[in-house]
């Protein structure tokens, strides 16, 4: 088998990337390790900045985001008993769309099936060859035949536990790490929403966020030890530990519901550079991750297929690689601007175990700034709706 750009993953970076691809007359493959079913129904992110809805839109696959997610123009913070509006539209003339990342799957599945895509899932035993020469080849089992894929381009959109990354040898490859000492746990619970914007709360007792999902699905989450057991939560517990930590002397109440889905995540900040290595480059979370508190992980992998589709239409229709060469250095400028922006949200909204009272206080003050400055709402507001592309 052949193609122009053999692509490892359908998750949101690889699916998004072969359509902009076709868009711009690019042939692609794509190979999943997971079924359709799973990867249609992992339930991931949910938050959409400005920038990615437009991508989206631009591609002809924002038709249902644009119908069933919800624009938001704000968000709240809630500490110290009372809860403050973040005015996003107002502060920036931008807003955010929540949608869930399963559904903008489903979407950009439907619209490669229709145009007869090379999507294969269930592939197994996927390993990359000659990555450093002008045809890299893809060996893959899919349904337990051996296969070779040859390309021009190998594409690693495999998240985090992919094989890409991996592939790029030690010596060449740097990593920046910060493992935190908690985790989230969520759920999904079939309830009417009890606000009609995201709530982000920091209590003595950790962190919580009321999200939503639809009109009569919503996710919350709370923070919680990363080695907790789902087992260990009754529904009772859920629903204590979530109403301490969000209701407060204004009167506002959680609405509770019945829990269907209950899951505990690991938090991580992570980047790996250079994300290019000969032929193969890496986008998403194959190359870094962030703490789910900014909402930044889809949309980051949006980002960078955005870039390497344009770089990748450069080389094709006028033979330049000079947008594929800066890849990484363009790339990581986003990047690190929204690992900062999530270790600072993460910052200010957990509870860590081992602050002293003076951090505490400096966690207070900085609560207190980021709701009375314009300027410091303004920071908060710019990256959460995020940044501009350059
Ligand atoms: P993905 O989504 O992990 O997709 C990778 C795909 O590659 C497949 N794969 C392989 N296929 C073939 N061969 C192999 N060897 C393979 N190894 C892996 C996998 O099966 C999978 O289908 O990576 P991608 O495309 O880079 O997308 C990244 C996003 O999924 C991720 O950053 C976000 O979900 C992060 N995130 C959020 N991001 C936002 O922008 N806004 C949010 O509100 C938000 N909330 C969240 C989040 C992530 C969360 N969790 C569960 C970590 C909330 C949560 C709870
Ligand atoms: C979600 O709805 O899953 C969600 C929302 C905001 C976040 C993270 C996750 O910061």
């Amino acid at each position: 088998m052949n193609t122009q750009v053999a692509i490892i993953g359908a998750g949101p970076a690889g699916l998004l990337l072969s359509h902009l691809l076709h868009l711009r007359g690019i042939e692609s493959v794509v190979l999943e390790s997971r079924t359709r079913a799973d990867i249609e129904s992992t339930i991931r992110a949910g938050v959409l900045e400005q920038g990615t809805m437009d991508i989206l839109n631009e591609a002809g696959v924002g038709v249902r985001m644009r119908s069933e997610g919800a624009l938001h123009h704000g968000i709240e913070l809630a500490f110290g008993g009372k809860r403050h509006r973040i005015d996003l539209s107002e502060l920036t003339g931008r807003a955010i769309t929540v949608y869930a990342q399963h559904e903008v799957i489903k979407d950009l599945v439907a619209v490669r099936v229709a145009a007869d895509a090379q999507l294969l899932f269930e592939v197994s035993d996927v390993s990359l060859h000659a990555i450093d020469s002008e045809q890299p080849s893809v060996r893959f089992k899919h349904g337990g035949e051996p296969q070779q894929l040859k390309a021009d381009f190998v594409i690693g959109c495999d998240g985090f536990h992919g094989i890409a990354r991996a592939t790029i040898p030690d010596i060449s490859r740097r990593d920046y790490q910060r493992i935190y000492p908690f985790g989230w746990f969520g759920i999904l619970v079939e309830s009417a929403q009890s606000s009609d914007e995201l709530i982000y709360a920091q209590h003595d007792r950790g962190f919580a966020l009321v999200s939503t999902r639809s009109p009569m699905v919503q996710r919350h989450y709370f923070q919680c030890d990363p080695k907790d057991e789902v087992a260990n939560w009754s529904d009772d517990r859920i629903w204590s530990e979530l109403h301490t930590r969000l209701e407060n002397r204004d009167g506002w109440k959680l609405k509770e519901g019945k829990i269907f889905q209950k899951n505990i995540i690991g938090m991580r900040s992570f980047v790996s550079t250079p994300m290019q290595h000969g032929r193969l480059f890496l986008a998403g979370d194959s190359a870094h991750i962030v703490p789910p508190t900014g909402a930044k992980g889809m949309n980051l992998a949006v980002a960078d297929v955005r870039l390497l589709s344009i770089a990748l239409d450069e080389f094709y229709k006028k033979g330049q690689q000079d947008q594929l060469d800066t890849y990484t250095e363009t790339a990581l400028k986003r990047i690190w601007r929204a690992e900062h922006f999530s270790w600072w949200m993460t910052s200010l909204l957990h509870r860590f175990e081992d602050a002293s009272p003076f951090q505490k206080e400096l966690q207070r003050a900085e609560l207190e700034y980021v709701i009375s400055s314009r300027a410091a709402s303004t920071v908060l507001a710019e990256n959460y709706v995020g940044l501009p592309f350059v």
